[in-house]
């Protein structure tokens, strides 16, 4: 038996996907993390949906295209993408997020910026009143590895929301830094509850070092939740 979470998973992605993706669509983006997986199944269980062309946003969703036999694509071969659809770490009511708990949040921000429509699909864990209420493992701040203690000491003395702690985010094995496909390290900055994630995100964009942050501001059109009792919401 499935666990609820699962489930929510689940039937967020199928809703998602068979609200948002028509076989009109040229191009869908492909986000990561476990969520996206579903809406990977969904889409190979509609064979009208096999013409279109699929833009990963990680090396694990090229693996989903590729592993369905769908048509792989690349976001500067493909910039204008019809509707790009992603999973997140948690959703506030203005449909504002936390991404990057999975180190994929510039290449997931391009690929949802050239999305007519941007749609998050997610799990009832993830639906907040304010981002970091949730989620508690902080903002996902993406850096360039030769500024990161620069930028550490900038969120503690620039930034008009201290963070009550940040950390440079550890390989499991503990071995070193988490490095991103770009490169880059990850610190989690955490926050406690955001008010205002917009200037939240403004302020850490112009730190010196800063590659890119996980906050997702007034980019999704609409966000799925499979709730534990089975049914899905809408944001
Ligand atoms: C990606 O996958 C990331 O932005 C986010 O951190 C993660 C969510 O994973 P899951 O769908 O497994 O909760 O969307």
């Amino acid at each position: 038996m499935a666990s609820a979470v699962e489930t929510g998973k689940k039937l967020a992605a199928y809703q998602a996907v068979n609200d948002y993706i028509t076989p009109e669509h040229k191009v869908v983006g492909i986000g990561s993390g476990s969520t996206v997986v579903y809406a990977v199944e969904r889409i190979l269980q509609r064979p009208e949906l096999k013409n279109i062309v699929y833009v990963p946003t990680s090396f694990q969703s090229k693996l989903l295209i590729i592993e369905g036999g769908l048509t792989l694509g690349s976001v500067d071969q493909f910039p204008e993408i019809d509707v790009t659809i992603d999973g997140a770490d948690e959703v506030d009511e203005q449909l504002n997020a936390i991404k990057g708990g999975g180190a994929c949040q510039f290449q997931e921000k391009v690929v949802a910026e050239a999305a007519k429509k941007f749609v998050i699909i997610a799990d009832y864990r993830k639906k907040s009143t304010k981002l970091g209420i949730e989620w508690t493992k902080g903002v996902p701040i993406e850096v360039v590895p030769m500024a990161y203690k620069g930028v550490m000491k900038s969120l503690e003395t620039k930034l008009s929301l201290k963070p009550q702690k940040s950390t440079l985010r550890m390989a499991v094995n503990k071995a070193g830094p988490v490095v991103t496909d770009n490169g880059n390290f990850v610190i989690d900055a955490h926050f406690g509850a955001i008010e205002d994630p917009t200037s939240l995100l403004k302020e850490i964009k112009l730190l010196t070092g800063v590659y890119e942050v996980g906050l997702f501001c007034n980019m999704a059109e609409i966000a799925y939740f499979g709730e534990a009792d089975g049914t899905v919401s809408t944001l």
